[in-house]
Protein backbone atom coordinates (compact mmCIF):
# COMPACT_ATOMS: atom_id res chain seq x y z
CA UNK A 1 0.00 0.00 0.00
CA UNK A 2 2.52 2.48 0.99
CA UNK A 3 4.57 1.29 -2.15
CA UNK A 4 1.34 2.51 -4.37
CA UNK A 5 1.51 5.54 -2.18
CA UNK A 6 4.98 6.32 -3.38
CA UNK A 7 4.42 5.47 -6.86
CA UNK A 8 1.47 7.59 -7.40
CA UNK A 9 3.11 10.24 -6.02
CA UNK A 10 6.17 9.84 -8.09
CA UNK A 11 3.38 9.95 -11.23
CA UNK A 12 2.42 13.03 -10.41
CA UNK A 13 3.04 16.44 -12.83
CA UNK A 14 5.35 18.26 -10.31
CA UNK A 15 7.96 15.62 -10.06
CA UNK A 16 9.77 16.74 -13.23
CA UNK A 17 9.86 20.42 -12.92
CA UNK A 18 11.24 19.69 -9.33
CA UNK A 19 13.92 17.11 -10.07
CA UNK A 20 15.59 19.59 -12.81
CA UNK A 21 17.80 21.37 -11.29
CA UNK A 22 19.44 24.37 -13.02
CA UNK A 23 22.92 23.65 -10.93
CA UNK A 24 24.90 26.60 -12.58
CA UNK A 25 21.74 29.29 -11.77
CA UNK A 26 23.42 31.20 -8.85
CA UNK A 27 21.63 31.92 -5.84
CA UNK A 28 19.72 35.36 -5.95
CA UNK A 29 21.20 38.03 -4.02
CA UNK A 30 19.06 39.15 -1.18
CA UNK A 31 19.79 39.40 2.59
CA UNK A 32 20.70 35.98 3.75
CA UNK A 33 21.54 34.96 7.51
CA UNK A 34 24.44 32.43 7.69
CA UNK A 35 24.39 29.41 10.19
CA UNK A 36 27.26 26.30 10.60
CA UNK A 37 23.52 24.46 10.48
CA UNK A 38 20.05 24.79 10.12
CA UNK A 39 17.54 21.84 11.37
CA UNK A 40 13.78 21.77 10.35
CA UNK A 41 11.18 18.72 10.73
CA UNK A 42 7.53 18.07 11.17
CA UNK A 43 6.66 20.29 7.65
CA UNK A 44 3.81 18.16 6.57
CA UNK A 45 4.00 18.85 2.98
CA UNK A 46 0.53 17.62 1.46
CA UNK A 47 -1.24 18.93 4.24
CA UNK A 48 -2.90 22.25 3.84
CA UNK A 49 -2.07 23.50 7.04
CA UNK A 50 1.23 23.14 6.30
CA UNK A 51 2.79 26.57 6.81
CA UNK A 52 5.04 25.93 2.98
CA UNK A 53 4.79 30.10 2.61
CA UNK A 54 6.57 30.75 5.42
CA UNK A 55 9.33 27.95 5.26
CA UNK A 56 10.11 28.66 1.91
CA UNK A 57 10.66 32.47 3.20
CA UNK A 58 13.19 31.19 5.98
CA UNK A 59 14.72 28.97 3.54
CA UNK A 60 14.87 31.75 0.67
CA UNK A 61 16.96 34.13 3.54
CA UNK A 62 19.36 31.46 5.18
CA UNK A 63 22.13 29.86 4.37
CA UNK A 64 24.30 26.65 6.05
CA UNK A 65 27.13 24.56 5.85
CA UNK A 66 24.77 21.10 7.19
CA UNK A 67 20.88 21.20 6.72
CA UNK A 68 19.12 18.82 8.76
CA UNK A 69 15.20 17.26 7.29
CA UNK A 70 14.31 15.75 10.96
CA UNK A 71 11.26 13.81 9.43
CA UNK A 72 7.61 14.49 8.91
CA UNK A 73 8.96 16.74 5.94
CA UNK A 74 6.08 15.29 3.27
CA UNK A 75 2.89 13.73 5.17
CA UNK A 76 2.16 10.31 3.37
CA UNK A 77 -0.69 9.56 5.26
CA UNK A 78 -2.59 12.27 5.53
CA UNK A 79 -1.93 12.91 1.56
CA UNK A 80 -3.84 9.26 0.72
CA UNK A 81 -6.78 10.50 2.62
CA UNK A 82 -6.96 14.23 1.41
CA UNK A 83 -4.45 14.69 -1.30
CA UNK A 84 -3.41 18.62 -1.22
CA UNK A 85 -0.66 19.89 -3.15
CA UNK A 86 -0.15 23.50 -4.11
CA UNK A 87 3.22 24.95 -6.01
CA UNK A 88 4.36 26.16 -2.83
CA UNK A 89 5.09 22.72 -1.29
CA UNK A 90 6.70 22.01 -4.57
CA UNK A 91 8.58 25.25 -4.12
CA UNK A 92 9.68 24.35 -0.63
CA UNK A 93 11.32 20.93 -2.03
CA UNK A 94 12.81 22.36 -5.17
CA UNK A 95 14.37 24.80 -2.46
CA UNK A 96 15.93 21.95 -0.49
CA UNK A 97 17.30 20.58 -3.83
CA UNK A 98 18.99 23.60 -4.92
CA UNK A 99 20.85 24.31 -1.69
CA UNK A 100 22.17 20.32 -1.83
CA UNK A 101 22.90 21.33 -5.75
CA UNK A 102 24.83 24.72 -4.71
CA UNK A 103 26.49 22.96 -1.95
CA UNK A 104 25.17 22.68 1.23
CA UNK A 105 25.49 18.80 2.67
CA UNK A 106 21.76 17.84 3.20
CA UNK A 107 20.98 15.06 5.50
CA UNK A 108 17.28 13.68 5.94
CA UNK A 109 16.13 11.79 8.73
CA UNK A 110 12.99 10.00 7.68
CA UNK A 111 10.08 10.28 10.79
CA UNK A 112 6.77 8.42 10.81
CA UNK A 113 4.75 10.32 8.35
CA UNK A 114 7.24 10.30 5.82
CA UNK A 115 8.63 6.67 6.81
CA UNK A 116 8.41 5.37 3.68
CA UNK A 117 11.77 6.81 2.91
CA UNK A 118 13.34 4.63 5.83
CA UNK A 119 13.43 1.99 3.09
CA UNK A 120 15.76 4.30 1.00
CA UNK A 121 18.27 4.71 4.30
CA UNK A 122 22.05 4.79 3.21
CA UNK A 123 20.99 6.36 -0.12
CA UNK A 124 21.58 9.51 -2.03
CA UNK A 125 18.55 11.38 -3.29
CA UNK A 126 19.01 14.67 -5.28
CA UNK A 127 21.97 15.40 -3.44
CA UNK A 128 19.90 14.24 -0.21
CA UNK A 129 21.86 12.11 1.98
CA UNK A 130 19.03 9.77 4.03
CA UNK A 131 19.78 8.17 6.85
CA UNK A 132 17.69 6.92 10.24
CA UNK A 133 19.29 8.99 12.68
CA UNK A 134 22.78 11.12 12.24
CA UNK A 135 25.53 12.06 14.22
CA UNK A 136 26.37 16.11 14.07
CA UNK A 137 29.46 17.67 15.88
CA UNK A 138 29.37 21.50 16.71
CA UNK A 139 31.87 24.15 16.24
CA UNK A 140 32.23 23.54 19.95
CA UNK A 141 33.30 20.23 19.66
CA UNK A 142 29.98 18.43 21.00
CA UNK A 143 28.47 16.03 19.92
CA UNK A 144 24.52 15.89 19.29
CA UNK A 145 22.02 12.66 18.37
CA UNK A 146 19.80 13.36 15.51
CA UNK A 147 16.70 11.43 15.35
CA UNK A 148 13.13 11.98 14.47
CA UNK A 149 11.99 10.50 18.05
CA UNK A 150 8.73 8.78 17.28
CA UNK A 151 10.17 5.50 18.36
CA UNK A 152 9.98 6.76 21.50
CA UNK A 153 6.36 6.95 21.35
CA UNK A 154 5.39 3.61 23.11
CA UNK A 155 8.54 3.76 25.63
CA UNK A 156 6.63 7.06 27.07
CA UNK A 157 3.17 4.98 27.28
CA UNK A 158 5.08 2.79 29.54
CA UNK A 159 7.16 4.79 31.14
CA UNK A 160 5.70 4.70 34.89
CA UNK A 161 6.21 0.68 35.09
CA UNK A 162 9.00 0.86 32.97
CA UNK A 163 11.19 3.05 35.59
CA UNK A 164 10.30 0.21 38.10
CA UNK A 165 11.09 -2.55 35.84
CA UNK A 166 14.62 -1.38 35.20
CA UNK A 167 17.04 -0.60 32.41
CA UNK A 168 16.61 -3.76 30.44
CA UNK A 169 12.93 -4.00 30.04
CA UNK A 170 13.16 -0.38 28.78
CA UNK A 171 15.62 -1.40 25.90
CA UNK A 172 13.04 -4.33 24.97
CA UNK A 173 10.05 -2.41 24.99
CA UNK A 174 12.14 0.21 22.60
CA UNK A 175 12.78 -2.73 20.29
CA UNK A 176 9.63 -4.23 20.37
CA UNK A 177 8.02 -1.02 19.43
CA UNK A 178 10.49 -0.96 16.31
CA UNK A 179 8.99 -3.93 15.20
CA UNK A 180 5.72 -3.44 16.57
CA UNK A 181 5.77 -0.84 13.83
CA UNK A 182 7.77 -2.35 11.12
CA UNK A 183 5.19 -4.74 11.11
CA UNK A 184 2.42 -2.44 10.78
CA UNK A 185 4.16 -0.53 7.86
CA UNK A 186 4.45 -3.83 5.98
CA UNK A 187 1.00 -4.92 6.64
CA UNK A 188 0.31 -1.41 5.61
CA UNK A 189 -1.11 -0.13 8.16
CA UNK A 190 0.16 3.71 9.31
CA UNK A 191 2.10 4.26 12.19
CA UNK A 192 0.47 4.40 15.49
CA UNK A 193 1.40 7.38 17.32
CA UNK A 194 1.20 8.33 21.00
CA UNK A 195 1.66 12.34 20.54
CA UNK A 196 -1.45 12.38 17.89
CA UNK A 197 -3.77 10.27 19.96
CA UNK A 198 -2.91 12.65 23.13
CA UNK A 199 -3.70 15.13 21.39
CA UNK A 200 -7.49 14.90 22.11
CA UNK A 201 -6.13 13.96 25.48
CA UNK A 202 -5.02 17.40 26.58
CA UNK A 203 -4.68 16.59 30.16
CA UNK A 204 -2.15 14.29 29.65
CA UNK A 205 -0.16 15.42 27.06
CA UNK A 206 2.28 17.65 29.75
CA UNK A 207 2.90 14.30 31.36
CA UNK A 208 3.65 12.96 27.71
CA UNK A 209 5.80 15.68 26.42
CA UNK A 210 7.84 15.35 29.94
CA UNK A 211 8.05 11.87 29.46
CA UNK A 212 8.93 11.75 25.64
CA UNK A 213 11.89 14.29 26.51
CA UNK A 214 12.81 12.43 29.17
CA UNK A 215 13.11 9.13 27.01
CA UNK A 216 15.35 11.45 24.37
CA UNK A 217 17.45 12.03 26.64
CA UNK A 218 17.90 8.79 28.07
CA UNK A 219 18.79 6.94 24.42
CA UNK A 220 21.32 10.04 24.17
CA UNK A 221 23.17 9.06 28.02
CA UNK A 222 23.14 5.76 27.11
CA UNK A 223 24.99 6.46 23.51
CA UNK A 224 27.54 9.11 25.39
CA UNK A 225 26.36 12.16 23.82
CA UNK A 226 26.30 15.60 24.89
CA UNK A 227 22.81 16.04 23.86
CA UNK A 228 20.23 15.31 21.06
CA UNK A 229 18.08 17.16 18.35
CA UNK A 230 14.23 15.56 17.88
CA UNK A 231 10.96 16.80 16.41
CA UNK A 232 8.06 14.84 15.95
CA UNK A 233 6.16 16.91 18.77
CA UNK A 234 6.06 19.94 17.12
CA UNK A 235 7.70 21.85 20.00
CA UNK A 236 10.28 23.92 19.83
CA UNK A 237 13.01 23.94 23.21
CA UNK A 238 16.84 23.73 23.96
CA UNK A 239 16.73 22.07 27.81
CA UNK A 240 19.63 20.99 29.63
CA UNK A 241 18.13 17.66 31.23
CA UNK A 242 20.69 16.01 33.73
CA UNK A 243 23.65 16.85 32.11
CA UNK A 244 22.40 16.20 28.44
CA UNK A 245 21.44 19.23 26.08
CA UNK A 246 17.59 18.41 24.97
CA UNK A 247 16.79 20.51 21.47
CA UNK A 248 14.06 20.46 19.86
CA UNK A 249 13.46 21.99 16.04
CA UNK A 250 9.83 22.50 17.10
CA UNK A 251 7.29 22.43 13.61
CA UNK A 252 6.21 23.99 10.63
CA UNK A 253 2.39 23.15 10.63
CA UNK A 254 1.83 26.35 13.66
CA UNK A 255 4.78 27.51 15.27
CA UNK A 256 7.37 28.03 12.10
CA UNK A 257 10.11 26.80 14.59
CA UNK A 258 14.10 25.86 13.09
CA UNK A 259 16.93 25.08 14.96
CA UNK A 260 20.39 26.98 14.09
CA UNK A 261 23.80 26.25 15.08
CA UNK A 262 26.09 29.86 15.18
CA UNK A 263 29.10 30.05 14.12
CA UNK A 264 30.62 29.42 17.43
CA UNK A 265 28.86 26.16 18.09
CA UNK A 266 25.96 27.73 19.94
CA UNK A 267 22.42 26.30 19.22
CA UNK A 268 19.33 28.75 19.29
CA UNK A 269 15.74 28.33 18.70
CA UNK A 270 14.77 30.96 15.45
CA UNK A 271 10.60 31.46 15.35
CA UNK A 272 10.63 32.32 11.61
CA UNK A 273 7.14 34.26 11.74
CA UNK A 274 7.35 36.45 14.08
CA UNK A 275 11.47 36.87 14.36
CA UNK A 276 12.54 36.94 10.73
CA UNK A 277 12.24 40.49 10.19
CA UNK A 278 14.16 41.68 13.12
CA UNK A 279 16.97 38.66 12.47
CA UNK A 280 17.06 40.49 8.92
CA UNK A 281 17.70 44.04 9.42
CA UNK A 282 19.99 43.42 12.55
CA UNK A 283 22.02 41.41 9.94
CA UNK A 284 21.69 44.06 7.11
CA UNK A 285 19.77 47.64 8.68
CA UNK A 286 19.90 48.90 4.87
CA UNK A 287 18.41 46.47 2.78
CA UNK A 288 16.02 44.95 4.97
CA UNK A 289 13.20 43.00 4.14
CA UNK A 290 12.69 44.95 0.72
CA UNK A 291 13.07 41.55 -0.92
CA UNK A 292 10.49 39.57 0.49
CA UNK A 293 7.38 38.46 -0.25
CA UNK A 294 5.05 35.65 1.48
CA UNK A 295 2.27 34.35 -0.11
CA UNK A 296 -0.58 32.64 0.95
CA UNK A 297 -0.59 28.73 0.35
CA UNK A 298 -4.68 29.18 -1.06
MN1 LIG B 1 6.48 12.47 13.73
Amino acid sequence: MLRNCLHEFSELSYWPGILRLRQSEPAPAMNVLRYNTIWISDVHLGLKCSRAEFLLDFLKHTESDHLYLVGDMIDFWCMKRTAYWSPLHSQVIQAVLDKAARGTRVIYVPGNHDEIFRDYTGTLFGGVQIVSDAVHCTADGRRFLVLHGDEFDGVVKHSRWLAVLGSHAYDRLLTLNRWFNLARRRLGFPYWSLSAYLKHKVKNAVRFITDFEAAVVREARKRHFDGVICGHIHRAQIEMRDGILYCNDGDWVESCTALVERKDGSLAVIHWADESVLLLCEESDEHCHRDRCLVSAD
